[in-house]
């Protein structure tokens, strides 16, 4: 009986989550890990007039030197839920984007900043911030004021451009083969 007790409790420490996956939902949902913060702004600076939607779009096709980036998707009702990291939160992205923005009202941060652009990582259906980051307490959630969702235009993979090059090679050697 002893030994079956042992053999339970080691199953358990070996299905457990790895101590960097970051959870939901009681440990339910892998979110993956933290998203990466890029660039600030604060609202009302030359570069960034208003939080208006031409001006956000504006400002990070300008921070990514990218003019290609598009606004995916925004909005103001969001279901930012707790991790099993205290402060940190996590919101179910709804066009899986290269790049995210959380907005946070005016004055609400220590940092003076309002816009932060975010890198989505893994997982990228999953956006995931920490509240220190934006300047606020662990548990001002409700300080957020919108989410953006942006993307570039898709840049073709490696290995397909690879195969193209492979056929455009045997097709030239095929018409060579012929004449
Ligand atoms: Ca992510």
């Amino acid at each position: 009986m002893k030994k079956i007790l042992v053999l339970m409790v080691a199953a358990l420490f070996l299905s457990a989550a790895p101590a960097w996956a970051l959870t939901v939902n009681a440990g339910a949902t892998d979110v993956g890990g933290y998203d990466k913060l890029k660039f600030t702004a604060t609202q009302g600076s030359p570069e960034l007039p208003s939080a208006g939607d031409a001006d956000e779009l504006a400002w990070v096709r300008d921070v990514l030197n990218d003019q290609t980036i598009t606004l995916a998707a925004k909005y103001t009702q969001m279901n930012w839920l707790l991790t099993n990291e205290p402060g940190v939160y996590a919101i179910d992205l709804q066009t899986n984007p290269e790049y995210f923005l959380v907005k946070i009202g005016g004055g609400a941060g220590s940092t003076g900043y309002t816009h932060f652009l975010y890198e989505n990582l893994e997982s990228l259906n999953w956006g995931v911030v920490a509240l220190a980051e934006l300047g606020l307490s662990t548990t001002n959630i409700t300080a957020l004021s919108h989410v953006d969702e942006f993307n570039g235009t898709q840049v073709p993979e490696p290995i397909s451009m690879l195969l193209l090059g492979f056929g455009l090679v045997g097709l030239a050697g095929v018409k060579r083969f012929r004449k």
